[in-house]
């Protein structure tokens, strides 16, 4: 689809002379170079663009080993039609970091145990296979090439689950052993080696290596205290991005700080001896507009934790227009950006197949503050595809391909206590995963746009229970009435929904859930109305739900209404697999019962085991190919009927 998109872009574009009005129809498309204006600033080179409100334009493509640009205040960099590539340069991976060729390259003399196992049966992770490293057992890597001196690399190793711990060590070409420590408040943290655990649902180990000399390392990776699952083992180009806008930098790049929350930035670019001032070389930027357009920024090398534009400066506002950003790495992003942004006719095409810690929302692949507005975008790929944190922001007319294999990184993902944010005209199409989640958020507006889901696979943290994939997520995890971080307020109406369930059978005990609506609110009403929604289980009796609404650990459930919805197993189902569920008012909603839905199909469904649901009022709703009727688990459930 998108690939398709792509091509009349293209074609658009090549018309884009003869009707000036190609952009609004919303899509990255490649310009043809220009000569450069009057006043501006020719670049042919990387490094700095401190000029404030200087406007530099490309004349031809440019590559940097390290981060490509950084820009001043103010400026204008007009890409030209060239590419801009950062990271590029001989840059190896340690041979088969995936295991996807067993254990071939691997010294395991010291793991006698270690085994290659296949992925779809043990839990899914990255690539079809796992190594099984017995407790104690240590494997050693090939040499690599570390090609540029004195900038940060990651030694990393993906781990499955949090409970698993490893020591991750790097020896330099004479074996010996590579020593880092990070010293803050007078105590040292350690960065090279380094003996951790991930979070929750799994994520990486990582070493932070900087100031070596060129050369040749390995790494080396030991379970400690209990057997580990460990995977894409290798060491990378870190920290780098294509254009760096910088206030203040960070240098907190430690394993621990990574896991409390921690986004480095620019840490190879800081005074010595500061934690958070720019070497005197940088340019910054402070406050007005920065502006990118009319190219490519792309990354030279498949690395880890990166970004095709990265910001600090909170106070700028960020303009990108018609800009495309290709990267691929772990924990890999295209736009990160504190303050307000206007993203319009981009592309960003991003291949993260995990990321160092999946709590950090703001590994998506677009991670922008309040007051913004995204549109006419294509996002394809990534954990997550935007970000979006505060108050005010506008999001439409934008396609988002989501390839969700960890938990929580939606396609949008509202944050941030936002309030009045409005999302409307796009499509959210994910190759795999979730639509929107408003988690804490108030009087938001979601209308108009169309969601196509469907149920996934198990993931590395959900294989053997209950795990939903939804277009939406409203929650505020049951939070009390009127509270500050409460979910209320919200609409989400005239949207178009095709939910697919779909049973899987290579994890046992596995529930895929597939829904419309996922509500866990508490904290006070929000409004569903006027949309339409097909809901097709594929495998109705199988344990995977589908359902439009699923409505569960919600003390205040919502109001559903007008809605028309199109499905052969029950539209809503209230007290779920999340608990319990009251105050529920459905509608004047029509429940068409679809063709081949199975005997006994009852539009509602109240409750699971001992979960209930209470408070239910169901007023006036229509039926169609069917009648009311109630799916009950047991006595406690209560409803009344007007
Ligand atoms: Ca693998």
């Amino acid at each position: 689809m998108g690939v398709e998109r792509a091509l009349t872009a293209l074609m658009l574009g090549a018309l884009a002379t003869a009707a000036p009005t190609a952009a609004a129809l919303g899509a990255y498309s490649a310009t043809q170079p220009k000569p450069v204006p009057a006043g501006a600033i020719e670049v042919t080179e990387p490094g700095m663009l401190s000029k404030a409100g200087a406007t530099y334009v490309l004349t031809k493509d440019i590559s940097s080993d390290r981060t490509a640009l950084f820009l001043a205040s103010g400026v204008t960099l007009d890409l030209n039609g060239h590419t801009v590539t950062y990271a590029s340069g001989d840059y190896a991976h340690v041979a088969n970091y995936g295991f996807e060729e067993g254990l071939k390259g691997w010294d395991v003399s010291k793991a006698p145990g270690a085994q290659v196992l296949d992925t779809d049966k043990v839990k899914p992770f990255i690539g079809r296979k796992i190594l099984k490293l017995p407790a104690g057992q240590e494997i050693v890597s090939q040499y690599v090439s570390l090609p540029v001196a004195g900038r940060s690399y990651y030694a990393i190793c993906g781990v499955l689950t949090h409970r698993m711990k490893v020591r991750v060590a790097v020896d330099d070409e004479q074996g010996r052993p590579v020593e880092r420590k990070f010293t803050l408040l007078r105590k040292p943290r350690a960065e090279c080696p380094v003996t951790a655990t991930t979070k929750l649902g799994g994520g990486f180990v990582v070493a932070h290596l900087h100031g070596l000399p060129a050369g040749k390392y390995r790494i080396r990776v030991r379970a400690e205290g209990r057997d580990a699952l460990i995977d894409e083992v290798d060491i990378r180009p870190a920290l780098d991005c294509g254009v760096g806008i910088v206030d203040s930098t960070r240098v907190y790049a430690y394993h621990k700080a990574l896991y409390d929350g921690e986004v480095p930035a620019f840490a190879d670019y800081t005074r010595k001896g500061s934690y958070n001032r720019p070497a005197q070389s940088i340019p910054t930027a402070k406050s007005g507009t920065v502006t990118i357009r009319n190219g490519v920024i792309k990354s030279g090398v498949t690395g880890v934790q990166s970004w095709g534009v990265q910001s600090t400066a909170k106070g700028v506002t960020l303009k990108l227009e018609n800009v495309k950003i290709v990267a691929s790495g772990i924990t890999t992003n295209a736009v990160s950006h504190p303050g307000a942004a206007v993203i319009k006719d981009c592309r960003f095409e991003i291949d993260t197949p995990f990321i160092i810690n999946r709590h950090m929302f703001a590994a998506s692949p677009v991670s922008i503050g309040g007051k913004s507005e995204v549109s006419g975008c294509e996002f394809i790929g990534g954990q997550g595809c935007l970000n979006a944190n505060g108050d005010g922001s506008v999001i439409h007319d934008n396609l988002f391909v989501n390839r969700q294999t960890v938990t929580n990184h939606y396609s949008v993902m509202l944050g941030g206590r936002a309030r009045g944010v409005k999302i409307y005209r796009n499509r959210f199409e994910p190759e795999i995963g979730s639509g929107i989640t408003m988690f804490g958020v108030k009087d938001c507006e979601v209308y108009e746009n169309t969601f196509k889901i469907t149920a996934a696979n198990g993931n590395c943290e959900y294989t053997n229970e209950d795990y939903s994939t939804n277009a939406i997520r409203i929650t505020d995890y049951n939070a009390p009435k009127g509270a500050e971080k409460g979910a209320f307020g919200n609409r989400i109406h005239h949207n178009k929904f095709q939910i697919t369930g779909r049973h899987y059978t290579n994890y046992r005990n596995y529930k895929p859930v597939a829904t419309a609506i996922f509500c866990s609110v508490g904290a006070g009403k929000n409004y569903v109305h006027d949309n339409e929604i097909t809901v097709k289980h594929e495998n109705p009796g199988t344990p995977a739900v589908a359902c439009a609404f699923y409505i569960g650990g919600s003390r205040i459930g919502g109001e559903y209404y007008n809605n028309r919805i199109t499905t052969n197993v029950p539209a809503f189902w209230i007290g779920t697999f999340y608990g319990d569920a009251s105050g529920v008012v459905a509608k004047n909603n029509t429940i068409t019962r679809a063709d081949g839905a199975p005997a006994g199909f009852k539009p509602f469904r109240l409750g699971y085991g001992r979960i209930k649901a209470t408070g239910i009022k169901f007023i006036g709703n229509r039926f169609v190919n069917c009648e009311f009727g109630v799916q009950s688990s047991n006595q406690s459930n209560r409803y009344t009927r007007e």
